[in-house]
């Protein structure tokens, strides 16, 4: 399953544990991602923090982007690294109005 999954994500993304240029930090807090957008460049990473109480969700619906981190408990954390130039937004599937967004340059 998991090998299945880095073969669909190849090219957009890289789930990672190894800092990069700039590594920036959206937090879930009060059922909101913040900050609402980034500007980040090819190689940077994003480390998602969940800060409520409550389970969230990364997930990409963009096309050529589309991502699902699965479920993200309390107090954990989740890093990506992006690797294509443009644009995507980060929702949530539990929480429907989250909503990030993330340009790539
Ligand atoms: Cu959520």
């Amino acid at each position: 399953m998991r090998r299945h999954l880095f073969g669909i994500f190849a090219c957009a993304f890289l789930v990672t544990n190894h800092a990069a240029a700039t590594e920036f930090t959206i937090k879930m807090a009060g059922a909101s991602y913040r900050p609402a957008s980034i500007k980040a460049a090819v190689g940077d990473t994003i480390r998602f923090v969940n800060d409520d109480a409550a389970k969230h969700n990364v997930f990409v619906p963009t096309a050529g982007y589309a991502l699902d981190l699965g479920a993200q408990e309390p107090g954990q954390e989740k890093v990506l690294s992006v690797h294509k130039v443009g644009r995507f937004e980060v929702e949530c599937v539990i929480h429907p109005h989250m909503l990030t967004v993330v340009e790539v340059e």
